[in-house]
C-alpha cells in the first residue's frame, strides 16, 4: 500500500479549499466554546467571520505551553469532560504537566493520522511492530499502539524498558519495526552487543523514532548499528501525540498531516511569518480536534517548511529534521548552542559514543560549559597520555563548531545515564 488516503496526494488547490473549510468552522467553534479563546479575539477586535481564508489565519492569537498551564488541568478544553474519552499529560520538567483531552472522534482521528504515518514510513500489517514507547500518561505508546491495530500490523505492546525482554521478544517472535525513542534504540543496540545477539538473529526493518531531536550523524549510527532504516516520527501531545508528521521512505523531511494540523513557521522573537525554506519557530493550528482545539500553538521546535511535491508523490507539506528547541538552546557567553551540534561531533569521532552530557555553570561570574564525552570501549586506554590528547581532540572539535571554549571530561563506557524514554541532556545549574 502507497498511500493511506486519498488526501496524501490531493492537489494544493483542493488541499487549500479543505483547509480554508476547517479553518473558519474552528475560529467558530473556540469562539462559541472557549472563554479563552473568545476573550483573545474579542481584545483583539476579531469576529469568527473575520476568518475566511487561510492567509486570515496571521490575524489570530498565537497560544503557549504557558496558556495550557494558566489554565491547568481543562481549562483550553471545548468539551465538558462528559464528552471526553481520554486524558494524556507530558510530565514536563518544570511546573504542571501540560493535560490534553481527547473526544471519541479525537481518537478516531489520532487512530487515522498514526495508521497514515505508519504506512508513509513503509509499514504494512504484515509487519509486527513492537511499541517501545512509554504506555500511560505519555502519548507515544498508546498513540502509536491504536494505529498500528488499524492498519492491521501485529502490535507488540511491550511498553518501555527491561531492555532484555525486549531484545529476547524481538528475536522470538520476529518484530520487524521497532518503534522507540532514538535513544532507546542505541540503547537496545548496545545491549545486544553486550549479549552477543545481532543483527542477523533479528528480523527488524524499521525504526520509527521520535520524541526527542536527533542527528543525521545518530541516524547513521542507529542504521548501521541495528540494520534497518530508521525514520523520523514528529508529534506533540498538545497537537495529538505522534503522527503530526513523519518520514517516507526517501528520508528528505517530514510530511506534516496538514489536512490536521496547519503548519506555519515564525520568527520566535518578532512573531512574524517567515516565508517558506526559512528557518523559524514551528506553529500548529489544529484544524479540526473536537476536545482540545488549538489555534496558532508554539511549538517552540525549529525546523523549516517545503512544498515540493516528494519523490514519493506526496502533496503533505514538509518539515525538515528538527534538531532544536528554542527552549533547548543555550546561551553561554552570549553565544547560541544548541546540544544538537555537539552530538553531531562527537558522532563524526570513532573513538566516542554518541552518549554526552553537557553541564552548564556560572563560576565567578562567567559561563562554563563542561561535556562530559563516553569513550568507546576499545579506545578507553590507561596510558594518561593517550587520554589527554583524544581529549584535547574532542575539545579542539567541539570548540571549533561552537566557537566558545569548553571543558572535556572523559567518561568511562557506560558511564552516562541510559534512558529508555527522552534523553535529558543537559544540566544547568545556573542561577538566573
Ligand atoms: O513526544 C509525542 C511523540 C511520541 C512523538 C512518539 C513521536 C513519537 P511530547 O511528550 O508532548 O510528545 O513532546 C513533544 O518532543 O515539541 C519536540 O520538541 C519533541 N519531539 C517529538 N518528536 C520529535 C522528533 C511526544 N521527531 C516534543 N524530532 C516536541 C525532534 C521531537 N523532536
Amino acid at each position: 500500500m502507497r498511500y493511506y488516503d486519498a488526501y496524501e496526494n490531493l492537489s494544493v488547490e483542493d488541499k487549500i479549499t479543505v483547509q480554508s473549510e476547517r479553518l473558519r468552522k474552528l475560529v467558530h467553534t473556540v469562539y462559541q466554546k472557549v472563554p479563552f479563546y473568545r476573550k483573545k479575539l474579542d481584545q483583539l477586535g476579531i469576529k469568527p467571520e473575520d476568518i475566511n481564508e487561510l492567509s486570515d489565519l496571521q490575524k489570530l492569537p498565537f497560544t503557549t505551553k504557558q496558556d495550557l498551564r494558566n489554565n491547568y488541568p481543562f481549562g483550553l478544553f471545548a468539551l465538558s469532560t462528559d464528552d471526553i474519552v481520554r486524558l494524556h499529560a507530558s510530565s514536563g520538567t518544570t511546573g504542571r504537566p501540560t493535560v490534553v483531552g481527547y473526544s471519541h472522534a479525537d481518537i478516531q482521528l489520532w487512530t487515522h493520522m498514526v495508521a497514515r504515518t505508519l504506512v508513509c514510513a513503509g509499514v504494512s500489517r504484515n509487519d509486527l511492530i513492537q511499541i517501545a514507547y512509554g504506555y500511560g500518561l505519555f502519548t507515544g505508546g498508546l498513540g502509536f499502539h491504536y494505529g498500528a491495530e488499524k492498519l492491521g500490523t501485529t502490535v507488540i505492546p511491550i511498553s518501555g524498558g527491561n531492555t532484555r525482554r525486549q531484545i529476547q521478544l524481538m528475536q522470538d517472535f520476529g518484530s520487524t519495526v521497532l518503534a522507540c525513542t532514538p535513544s532507546y534504540a542505541l540503547f537496545l543496540a548496545e545491549v545486544m552487543d553486550e549479549i552477543k545477539v545481532h543483527t542477523e538473529d533479528l528480523s527488524l526493518r524499521i525504526g520509527i523514532l521520535g520524541a526527542e531531536p536527533w542527528t543525521e550523524n545518530m541516524r547513521k549510527q542507529i542504521e548501521s548499528k541495528l540494520n534497518i532504516k530508521a525514520i523520523d516520527m514528529y508529534g506533540l501531545s498538545e497537537i495529538i501525540g505522534p503522527g503530526v508528521a513523519v518520514e517516507c521512505e526517501h528520508q528528505q523531511g517530514l510530511h506534516i498531516n496538514d489536512d490536521h494540523f496547519f503548519p506555519e513557521i515564525i520568527d520566535p522573537d518578532s512573531g512574524q511569518v517567515l516565508p517558506d525554506g526559512e528557518k523559524g519557530e514551528l506553529v500548529l493550528t489544529t484544524l479540526t480536534k473536537e476536545g482540545l482545539p488549538l489555534l496558532r500553538y508554539r511549538t517552540r521546535d525549529l525546523t523549516r517548511l517545503n512544498r515540493e511535491r516528494c519523490k514519493c508523490g506526496r502533496t503533505l507539506v514538509r518539515m525538515e529534521k528538527c534538531t532544536g528547541r528554542t527552549d533547548d538552546m543555550l546561551i553561554i557567553r552570549g553565544v547560541n548552542i544548541f546540544p544538537s551540534q555537539i552530538e553531531s561531533v562527537l558522532l563524526e569521532m570513532r573513538e566516542t559514543q554518541p552518549h554526552y552530557l553537557l553541564i552548564v555553570d556560572r563560576i565567578n561570574n562567567l559561563d562554563v560549559l563542561e561535556v562530559w564525552v563516553e569513550i568507546d570501549s576499545p579506545f578507553f586506554s590507561d596510558e594518561i597520555r593517550e587520554l589527554e590528547s583524544l581529549s584535547a581532540r574532542i575539545k579542539n572539535n567541539i570548540e571549533s563548531t561552537l566557537g566558545i571554549g569548553v571543558k572535556v571530561k572523559l567518561v568511562e563506557p557506560k558511564t552516562i545515564e541510559r534512558t529508555e524514554g527522552k534523553a535529558k541532556r543537559v544540566i544547568d545549574k545556573r542561577t538566573f
